[in-house]
């Protein structure tokens, strides 16, 4: 009988021993948990956010370019695409199928974004069919015969940004899908046709702190889990302020490029599409004279189909003249430009200068062949970026009302307010 009792003992000993080392930690856990606001919470949790300016339409270029492009802030569209009739709003499975079920599309597996992974090309009608049931989801550059699903907004239509679209990309699946938190290095229009996103989007100001540590520079992301942040492993985390936006279906977004974001996407049926496109250092307001009598959605098409990927390279190039509000002559092009042999600068002068008036107007340095030149000259056009970064700017109440009743500029020299822009 003292045998049992012991034995009884021991066993009742042991697991409540058990129980109370667990409960210990678990305090212990929970108490460190609480002292860091954030910790093991989903990525924003630590603070609480900044809003960002909101205006109920597209904005216009002259006042896109001004207040958000040159000063490097975001801006929510909302409700643009339903006030233009996007037609992406009628894109219904059934929409798709018909006019691009045998479309070869890029899925990624998985609703949780890993980098590096490989992605499945099928076919459309077979990822519509598929992707209310399985993890799938479509992220797809857009090419060739799906161009038609690219409309550019009056915003994009003139003032230079019409000459750098680069990509667009559709993305579909059923949420919550989750991305990881990363920048991109082209402007970014991401608009939402169906189903909710949640935008956390980081200053590129906050380089330092969000890419101090478990930072994947090749790919641009932070190893971050945005739902469930180790404030162990990332204490620079704790001080970062950060700005949420609530996308719904009609809602466009502007991520200015360098700007940290990661995306939450909800809804059983969650369609966006975004535009990448390239960074102008300043604006023409010239070819926006007519911008009341714009279209607000004009097909790509009309454009010429998407910009070479040497637009971007154009694009930093033409950083070298930010500032600059007169055209250019050889002697001010040779001291910004400060790269290639004499004889190659005077060369390269010469081709972009097409009216052989001995001087750049801003036509001229946005319209030469591009391709042809870094073919020609590449030590004078392949060059690095100078500029240095700076404070970012307060938010300030007044940009809706600024954008809203409009802001007319002629050639907006482009400020000082730009983080350095990284290779491309
Ligand atoms: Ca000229």
């Amino acid at each position: 009988m003292v045998r049992h009792k012991d034995g009884m003992s021991r066993l009742v000993v042991f697991p409540l021993s058990f129980i109370t080392c667990f409960l210990i930690s678990e305090v212990k856990h929970s108490t460190n948990a609480e002292k860091i606001p954030g910790h093991r919470r989903p990525l924003g949790a630590h603070s609480k956010p900044y809003g960002v300016t909101v205006i109920g339409k597209f904005s216009s270029p002259q006042v896109f370019y001004g207040h958000f492009v040159k000063a490097s802030k975001p801006i929510h569209m909302k409700s643009a695409l339903t006030e233009t009739k996007h037609p992406g709003l009628e894109w219904t499975d059934e929409y798709l199928r018909n006019h691009y079920g045998q479309e070869m599309v890029r899925v990624e597996i998985g609703k949780k974004e890993v980098r590096h992974r490989n992605a499945q090309w099928m076919r459309l009608n077979n990822f519509l069919s598929d992707y209310a049931d399985n993890d799938l989801y479509m992220v797809n550059s857009i090419k060739d015969s799906m161009e038609g699903l690219v409309h550019i907004p009056s915003t994009l239509q003139c003032g230079g940004f019409e000459k750098g679209v680069m990509e667009a990309v559709l993305w579909m699946g059923r949420g919550p899908i989750h991305s990881v938190l990363h920048y991109d290095e082209l402007e970014n229009l991401l608009c939402v046709f169906d189903g909710a996103k949640d935008v956390i989007l980081i200053d590129q100001f906050y380089k330092d702190k969000v890419e101090s540590r478990g930072f994947v520079q090749e790919g641009h992301y932070s190893q971050v889990d945005p739902e469930s942040v180790d404030m162990h492993r990332f204490p620079q985390f704790q001080n970062l302020p950060w700005y949420r936006v609530h996308l719904d279906a009609g809602d466009c977004l502007f991520i200015p490029y360098g700007w940290y974001h990661q995306v939450t996407s909800y809804g059983d049926r969650n369609l966006a599409l975004n535009i990448w496109f390239s960074h102008i250092w300043w604006f023409n307001d010239d070819s926006c004279e007519d911008f009341s009598s714009f279209p607000h959605l004009k097909p790509l098409d009309k454009f010429g189909g998407f910009a070479s990927p040497n637009e971007a390279v154009r694009s930093q190039w033409l950083e070298k003249f930010e500032g600059s509000d007169d055209d250019v002559d050889f002697k001010d092009f040779s001291r910004r430009v400060s790269s290639g042999t004499k004889d190659d600068l005077k060369k390269a002068f010469s081709f972009i200068d097409h009216d052989k008036d001995d001087s750049l107007s801003w036509e001229e340095l946005t319209s030469f062949d591009i391709n042809r030149g870094l073919l020609q000259y590449p030590s004078v056009f392949y060059s690095h970026s100078t500029s240095a970064k700076s404070e970012p700017a307060e938010e300030s109440s007044s940009d809706a009302e600024d954008a809203a009743a409009g802001v007319s500029s002629h050639r907006i020299a482009a400020g000082q307010k730009h983080s350095k822009r990284d290779e491309l």
